[in-house]
């Protein structure tokens, strides 16, 4: 049986990389709800990374986004910005869907100066990572169409294998390259890297440091997300996590919101495959956020508290019991392991790991008491193009 111990050293090893978009002002397609306190510069996202890191103490490191956080693909002084406020730059995620050129494509484009201007991108990317010490390079391709024969799949499929290929053969031995899949949106007809079989097929195409990355917002309705993720663990192309929640789609919502039940059986395939197996692979748990509704800091350290108790749930599964359960047949039993461990509330040992470790029990309400948003409007709002109004 499962005991504190476990719980507790399962949270010591626990990583969530932040992203930096998630702390800036973004919106839908059909517009924007401003945040005075919303961050603008990679400065201003790495001041609420490093708040949310105070009051978890799991997030030292910061997804960047290459067109967003940089000038000009330049890495800057962003390096020392992070060391100096205690965070280290996590993966890098290049942009290759926001340039007009990229409407019908980026690297599966029909014209090929334009899915070589994609390839260069990429390995400026590449470049880009390396200067910054970053040793993971996060894909994710909105490439795809929305109409029946508008492109030539296979076609497709063979300019995304040598594009792949090139760019992880240019990537540093360090680095690892985690391909994402994406059902639909922004195409809505077909996306070329639809699914975690596409993923994971271009993955080996590309070569040994390419894994799939697993959006657990990125499902079609019904799918078994803890199944495709056993199975790529047990294929070692499991390269990590973006965790969000969805309700309909690609919905962003803060994980475990909707549907907290698959996030905890999500992670006990890992929790169950690191007992099991004497390897621990190199998997990147990440957040992929960003909040209209929710104040971004307050949405976030509730994202990392949520992921925190579903781990801690997950690692009171008595597999034992679990195992003989299963092998006596006992169907009912099998599932009430992972029901009672799920039903279990985590919330004191959470405090109690928490104040072993000199963090708040309450991370939400120390931020809040901290007064970290309204110093942050107070420095933000006049460098805003026009301000969300403060919300009542
Ligand atoms: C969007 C995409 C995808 C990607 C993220 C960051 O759907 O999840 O990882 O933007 O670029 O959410
Ligand atoms: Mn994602
Ligand atoms: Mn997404």
């Amino acid at each position: 049986m499962p005991d504190l111990d476990d719980v507790f050293a399962g949270l010591d090893r626990l990583r969530i990389e932040l992203p930096s978009w998630g702390f800036a002002d973004t919106g839908t397609r059909f517009g924007k709800y401003l945040q005075d306190a919303a961050a603008i510069t990679l400065e201003d996202k790495l001041d609420d990374a490093a708040e949310v890191h105070r009051v978890t103490g799991c997030c030292p490191r910061v997804a960047v986004h290459v067109l967003w956080d940089f000038e000009g693909e330049e890495a800057g002084d962003a390096t020392q910005m992070a060391t100096a406020r205690g965070l280290r730059l996590g993966s890098v995620n290049p942009n290759l869907f926001q340039h007009q050129c990229y409407r019908l494509g980026s690297v599966a484009n029909e014209d090929a100066s334009i899915r070589r201007r994609a390839i260069e991108h990429l390995l400026r990317s590449v470049e880009l990572g390396r200067a910054i010490g970053s040793d993971v390079l996060s894909l994710w391709f909105a490439d795809g169409t929305n109409y029946p024969g508008q492109g030539h799949f296979r076609r497709r499929k063979r300019w995304f294998e040598s594009a792949l290929r090139e760019v992880h053969d240019a990537m540093p031995a360090s680095m690892r390259m985690l391909v994402e899949y994406k059902p639909f949106e922004p195409a809505f007809y077909h996306t070329d890297v639809a699914d975690w079989g596409m993923a994971a097929a271009f993955a080996r195409a590309a070569g040994p440091r390419a894994k799939v990355l697993v959006d657990t917002g990125h499902h079609l309705l019904g799918q078994n997300i803890e199944h495709i993720v056993a199975f790529l663990l047990d294929e070692g192309m499991l390269g990590g996590f973006h965790f969000n929640d969805r309700h309909y789609a690609d919905d962003d919502l803060t994980v475990g919101s909707i549907d907290p039940y698959r996030i905890f059986r999500i992670l006990f395939e890992l929790v169950q495959f690191e007992r099991e197996s004497d390897q621990v692979l190199p998997i990147d748990y990440m957040i992929d956020q960003s909040h209209n509704l929710k104040p971004k800091v307050e949405a976030m350290i509730q994202t990392v508290d949520t992921v925190q108790a579903m781990l801690a749930k997950a690692l009171l599964v008595d597999v034992e019991a679990l195992e003989s359960a299963r092998r006596a047949g006992d169907v009912v039993d099998a599932e009430r392991r992972l029901a009672d461990a799920f039903a279990t509330d985590v919330r004191p040992m959470l405090g109690e790991w928490r104040r072993r470790h000199g963090l708040p029990t309450d991370p939400i309400g120390d931020h809040r008491a901290s007064g970290h948003v309204e110093r942050a409007a107070a420095t933000r709002l006049g460098r805003k193009p026009s301000s969300g109004g403060s919300y009542a």
